[in-house]
């Protein structure tokens, strides 16, 4: 296994295009190396591992001032990923990379005509030549996850937001990418903690580089309610005054919301909301008394217990209380899905929780929108079109298995592999250890398609990768538990299951390392590991 080694700027600059690439990807690729080259070879190093990647031995594409990024004619969502691209590259290439709109072999273009129909909705083809750099796509999304390839392509210090000293070389490849799953997910928990729109944008970020095209936010529980809603104002007043400890807490207003579901557009990534109901609602219910059974308002509650709050499930209130909640939320969005929780309703006995979700499915529809839920809310037998999460931690789920054959299509967040609160081990300070410890490889080596018995892969629409905030305050802390685990789940959501395997993955996932150092990201350096 060739190992990963930063090329200094001098063997860079030594070796120039007749540079060796060397495959450090997944079963289904070809490694080739190249005998020629006697010094460093530039590894191909590429998460999520693309379908198809074909190095061109001794071929590279040097990025100069002179370079210009291309994009498709007459769409401005072609021009929005070059612009975007630029964005990432010209802090520390210092180039200025003008972003016009034209074809050519030459510098970068990011095309949406000639791609290959297997790229599909989100994937697209990716050609290094000594030339130049294209990639395909059929949508704005390919070009925009072709673009993620191409940083990977690139010296780790491209990444970094301050000048650095080139040379600039992309690794010749031709690569053919789309992804196994239409739903590759994130989940943060922005109230037990609440994290800032800057907070969250950084993340958003991060999680774009692993072709990430969900943010799942849960956005309300016990500790807070985080968005605003107009016709019930207190609940971020009130409701939104603390969280887990006491702190501060806070709430995002619905401009500053819409300004977070428009950035995460920018990045090809949904939002989607998540109000959780009938339990996790103390914020609610301590925000308005008329909301509780016996009319009296319950204090905010700052603790990380969890299943002792609910909605009253006979008072006609709640509701009106729901529908003007998800009637705001729907207009707030526009992504398909609304996620109404339903999870660990612990004092909501059964009939009532069917009651309940019997009046609120309804709802969602007639707000345009179709229902997600944790893999509970089953127990209503919402229609085919609605999405459960699967959060178990065992790989037996009738209840899963019963859903798709009624045509329930299941994301997968199973808490023993895709929590990214779980600690890595007994030595891990921060998160919670209830679905068990979860290091790397367990995080990485499970198979969406066949992991809940005799649930059939076509009934998996995909995966996430949810973290709760119980014990995280800010960005450094969310990102030790993300990284390296995010990219793991992530890998499952896009890549063939032809390419899984975990010696190749953590080689891989070796390369991140520098790039997160140059980016700031903070991330746990498992042992299981071989960083450089
Ligand atoms: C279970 S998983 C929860 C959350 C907690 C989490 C902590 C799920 C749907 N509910 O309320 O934050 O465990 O790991």
């Amino acid at each position: 296994m060739p190992r990963r080694v930063e090329p200094t700027s001098r063997a860079g600059r030594l070796l120039g295009p007749a540079l060796a690439a060397l495959l450090v990807l997944g079963a289904a690729s070809t490694a080739v190396a190249e005998p020629a080259a006697p010094e460093k070879p530039v590894p191909l190093s590429i998460v999520p591992a693309p379908v198809k990647a074909a190095p061109k031995p001794g071929v590279t594409y040097s990025l100069t001032g002179g370079t210009r990024i291309h994009t498709q004619p007459g769409s401005r969502e072609a021009k929005q990923v070059g612009e975007y691209l630029a964005g990432v590259l010209r802090p520390s290439t210092g180039f200025r990379l003008p972003v016009v709109p034209g074809a050519s072999g030459r510098g970068i273009s990011l095309l949406l005509t000639g791609a290959d129909h297997r790229v599909g909705k989100e994937g697209y083809q990716l050609d290094v030549t000594r030339r130049g750099v294209v990639i395909r796509a059929r949508t704005a999304a390919g070009l925009f996850a072709g673009v993620q390839t191409l940083r990977q392509l690139l010296p780790a210090k491209v990444e970094s937001k301050t000048r650095q000293r080139g040379p600039w070389n992309a690794t010749g490849v031709s690569v053919l990418d789309y992804p196994r799953y239409e739903h590759r997910g994130a989940m943060l928990d922005v109230a037990r903690h609440f994290f800032s729109v800057d907070e969250v944008k950084r993340y958003i970020d991060q999680i774009a580089q692993y072709k990430v095209n969900r943010l799942h936010l849960h956005l309300t529980d016990d500790q807070g309610w985080r968005l605003e809603i107009k016709s019930w104002p207190n609940l971020t007043k009130h409701g939104g005054s603390t969280e887990v400890g006491g702190g501060p807490g806070g709430f995002y207003t619905q401009d500053q919301y819409r300004d977070l579901v428009a950035y995460a557009a920018s990045r090809h990534i949904e939002v989607i909301p998540e109000i959780d109901l009938p339990g996790h609602t103390n914020a609610a219910l301590s925000s308005y008394a008329e909301l509780n059974c016996d009319g009296v308002a319950p204090p905010l509650y700052t603790g990380i217990e969890v299943g002792f709050s609910s909605l009253c499930i006979d008072k006609d209130i709640t509701y009106k209380f729901v529908d003007d909640v998800l009637r705001e939320v729907a207009a707030l969005t526009p992504g398909k899905h609304l996620h109404i929780g339903g999870d660990e309703a612990l004092v909501t006995t059964d009939p009532d929780f069917i009651k309940f979700m019997d009046k609120v499915l309804p709802l969602v529809r007639k707000h345009g929108k179709v229902a997600s839920g944790w893999h509970e809310f089953v127990k209503a037998t919402p229609d085919a079109s609605a999405v459960p999460q699967f959060w178990g931690t065992k790989t037996v789920a009738a209840d899963m298995v019963a859903a798709a054959a009624r045509g329930n299509r299941i994301v997968l967040s199973p808490a023993t592999k895709a929590y990214l609160d779980m600690k890595y081990d007994e030595n891990t300070k921060l998160g919670l250890k209830w679905a068990g410890y979860t290091d790397v490889e367990d995080a990485y080596d499970w198979n969406p398609g066949a992991y809940v018995q005799d649930l059939p892969e076509s009934a998996v629409r995909g995966v996430e990768a949810p973290l709760w905030s119980e014990t995280l305050t800010n960005s450094a802390e969310v990102e030790y538990m993300a990284f390296p685990r995010l990219p793991a789940i992530a890998e499952l959501g896009w890549s063939p299951w032809s390419t899984h395997d975990w010696a190749k993955f953590k080689e891989r996932l070796a390369a991140q390392g520098p790039r997160w150092k140059a980016q700031g990201v903070n991330f746990y350096p498992s042992p299981q590991v071989p960083w450089k």
